[in-house]
C-alpha cells in the first residue's frame, strides 16, 4: 500500500485561480446580497428594496432629456430597460470586486460594502422611508461580502486575508488545503463550486420567498388607495366642537389612523385582495350564504363612532382609541342568515385563524351599531386595523368583538364553541368595564390652580359623571366635554387647587347608570383591569 495521506503537490496550472472564477465569484457574492436585500424589504418594507428603492431614485435623479429618451424608444418598457441597464452595471462591478477580492483583498468587499452603502443611504432618502429602510442593504451588503470571501479564499487560499492564525483554523475547519511551502496555495475546486452552488441556491430562494412575501403585499396595498368608499346611507351625526376640549396633553376624541393602538397576534399583516375576499355567514341558520366584496359595497352602508378597547389595557394604559367606522350592520346580515332557536353565540374567524365569540343577542340587537367594517376615519380600513374587512362591536372588549380580517360568521352556542383567547385563560364574554384615566398633568405643573383632564369610557352604556381629587381629599366633580352617543370616550377636565409639593391624583367615573368604577384592583386577566388610576404630580 503506497497511499499516504499527503495530497499531491498541487500543479503550477492548479495554483493560479482563473480570472473567470474570481469574476463569478464577484457576481455571485452580489446576487446574494441583493436577493437577501430583497427578502429583508419584502418582510418590512417592500419599498426598501435595494434595486426598487436604487431605481426609484435614479427614476428621480433622471434628467429630462434621458427621460424623454428612455420613454420615446422603450415606451411602457422603460422601466424594464431601467432595471435591465442597472442588472449589466452591476453585474460588471460585482465581478470586478470579485477580481479585485482575488488579486487586493480586501479591496472587492470594500467596493461591494461601497455600493451597498449607496444603497442603504438611498433607501433612507425616498419620500416614504423611515430609517428601518436602511436594514435591507446592510443585510445584504453582510451576505455578499461573507460569500465573496469565502468564494475567493478557495480560490486562492494562501492570499485569505486576516488574523495569522485565521488561516490555519480555516485550513481545520473548512477542509482548504494546506499552504504550499512558498505560502501559496492551490485553488480548492471543490471547495469552490459549493460555495458557488450554495450562493446561486440561497439566491433563488431568497428571491423566491421575496416574491411570496411581497407580491401579495404589493397588490393588496394598490387595491386599497384605489378603493372608493361608499357613501353612507346614514352618516354619522357630525362631532360637536364641544367633543374636544384642546387641552395640550389630552388625548384627541377621535384617534388618527396612524395613532391608533394594534393588537393582533399576526406575525405578518394578513394581505388580503378585496376581489378575493368573502364572507361567509353559516352554522345554526337556515339560510347560511356568502358575501363578495362587491354585493357587501352595494349595501347601504352607515358611519358610527365607536371606542375601541383592548381588555389587555391595564389602568392608565393606552390600548384604547376612538374611530369612525363605515360599515353595514352584522346585525342585518345575521337575520338574513335566519339563525336558528338554541344559538347564543357568534365565532367570528380571520383569515389567519384569529376567533372571537360574541353574544348572539349583542350582534342582533337593534339598538347597538355593530358594523361589518371596510372604513376607518374616512379611509379604508388601514391594512394592519383589517383591511379589508373587519367588526366593530360597542361596548366589547375587542378579543371577543373585533375581528380584523374577518372571513367567516358562524352562528353557533358557547357551550359547542370558544374565541381564540378562551382556552388561553380569558373570559369567554367581554364586556367593557367602566375605566378612566388621567392625562393631564403629565409628571409636574406649576402651583395654583391646576388642569387636570383625560378621558373616561363606559362603551353603550355611557359616563355619567368623572369624580378627581388630591391626596385622598374630597372628590371634585369635573367637566364633562360634549360626545356623539354612550358608544365613545368622552373627555373631562378639572381645576384643583395644588400647593408646591408631591401629590397624588386619583380619578374614578360613573356610568350613565350610575355604576361607579370600583377601587378594587383586578389584573386584566380574565376580563379587564379594574381600580382608579392614579399619578404622582410635583407641583413648583
Ligand atoms: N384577526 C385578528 N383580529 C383581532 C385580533 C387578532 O389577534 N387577530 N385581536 C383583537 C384584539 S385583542 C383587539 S383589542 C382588537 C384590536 O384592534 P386594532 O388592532 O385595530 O386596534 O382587534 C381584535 N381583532
Ligand atoms: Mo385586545
Amino acid at each position: 500500500m503506497t497511499r499516504t495521506t499527503e495530497r499531491p503537490a498541487a500543479s503550477p496550472a492548479a495554483r493560479r485561480a482563473p480570472a473567470w472564477a474570481a469574476a463569478l465569484a464577484g457576481v455571485l457574492a452580489g446576487a446574494v446580497g441583493l436577493a437577501v436585500a430583497e427578502l429583508v424589504a419584502a418582510v418590512i418594507a417592500p419599498g426598501a428594496s435595494t434595486v426598487f428603492a436604487g431605481g426609484a431614485a435614479v427614476i428621480d435623479a433622471a434628467p429630462r432629456w434621458l427621460k424623454d429618451f428612455a420613454v420615446e424608444w422603450f415606451g411602457t418598457a422603460d422601466k424594464a430597460v431601467l432595471l435591465g441597464t442597472m442588472g449589466v452595471v452591476l453585474a460588471v462591478g460585482a465581478a470586478a470586486a470579485g477580481l479585485l477580492e482575488l488579486r487586493r483583498p480586501p479591496w472587492g468587499a470594500v467596493l461591494i460594502g461601497a455600493v451597498g452603502i449607496v444603497g442603504a443611504v438611498t433607501a433612507v432618502l425616498r419620500p416614504d422611508a423611515t430609517a428601518l429602510w436602511a436594514v435591507p442593504s446592510l443585510v445584504g451588503i453582510g451576505a455578499a461580502v461573507l460569500v465573496l470571501r469565502l468564494a475567493t479564499q478557495r480560490l486562492a487560499p494562501a492570499w485569505s486575508s486576516g488574523g495569522a492564525a485565521e488561516p490555519a483554523r480555516r485550513s481545520d475547519a473548512a477542509g482548504v488545503p494546506d499552504r504550499g511551502a512558498d505560502g501559496a496555495g492551490a485553488m480548492d475546486r471543490r471547495g469552490f463550486l459549493v460555495v458557488a452552488g450554495a450562493a446561486a441556491g440561497t439566491t433563488v430562494l431568497a428571491l423566491v420567498g421575496a416574491r411570496l412575501l411581497s407580491a401579495g403585499a404589493t397588490a393588496v396595498k394598490a387595491a386599497r388607495e384605489t378603493l372608493r368608499l361608499p357613501v353612507p346611507r346614514t352618516p354619522a351625526p357630525s362631532v360637536p366642537a364641544g367633543a374636544d376640549l384642546r387641552i395640550a396633553g389630552l388625548t384627541p376624541y377621535v384617534t388618527p389612523a396612524a395613532d391608533f393602538y394594534r393588537i393582533d397576534t399576526a406575525l405578518r399583516v394578513p394581505q388580503i385582495d378585496p376581489a378575493h375576499w368573502s364572507l361567509e355567514v353559516h352554522g345554526l341558520v337556515d339560510e347560511p350564504f356568502t358575501l363578495s366584496w362587491d354585493e357587501l359595497l352595494a349595501l347601504p352602508m352607515q358611519e358610527h363612532h365607536v371606542t375601541l378597547a383592548c381588555v389587555s389595557n391595564e389602568v392608565g394604559g393606552d390600548l384604547i382609541g376612538n374611530a369612525l367606522w363605515l360599515g353595514y350592520p352584522i346585525g342585518a346580515l345575521l337575520e338574513r342568515a335566519k339563525p336558528r332557536a338554541g344559538a347564543d353565540m357568534v365565532l367570528s374567524r380571520s383569515h389567519d385563524g384569529f376567533t372571537a365569540g360574541t353574544p348572539l343577542e349583542v350582534l342582533r340587537d337593534p339598538a347597538r351599531t355593530s358594523l361589518l367594517a371596510i372604513g376607518m376615519n374616512g379611509e379604508p380600513l388601514p391594512v394592519a386595523h383589517g383591511f379589508p374587512a373587519r367588526l366593530v362591536v360597542p361596548g366589547l372588549y375587542g378579543y371577543v368583538s373585533a375581528t380584523k380580517w374577518v372571513t367567516s360568521l358562524t352562528v353557533t352556542t358557547f357551550a359547542a364553541d370558544q374565541g381564540y383567547w378562551t382556552p388561553r385563560g380569558w373570559s369567554a364574554r367581554g364586556p367593557v368595564k367602566v375605566q378612566s384615566r388621567i392625562d393631564v398633568p403629565r409628571g409636574s405643573a406649576s402651583a395654583g390652580s391646576v388642569t387636570v383632564a383625560g378621558v373616561a369610557w363606559a362603551q353603550h352604556t355611557g359616563i355619567g359623571k368623572v369624580e378627581v381629587r388630591a391626596d385622598s381629599g374630597p372628590w371634585v366633580q369635573a367637566e364633562l366635554a360634549d360626545t356623539v352617543g354612550p358608544d365613545t370616550w368622552r373627555q373631562w377636565r378639572a381645576s384643583l387647587p395644588l400647593a408646591r409639593g408631591e401629590h397624588t391624583l386619583e380619578v374614578r367615573a360613573t356610568d350613565a347608570n350610575g355604576q361607579v368604577q370600583t377601587e378594587a384592583e383586578a389584573p386584566v386577566a380574565p376580563d379587564g383591569a379594574t381600580g382608579w388610576h392614579r399619578i404622582s404630580v410635583s407641583v413648583s
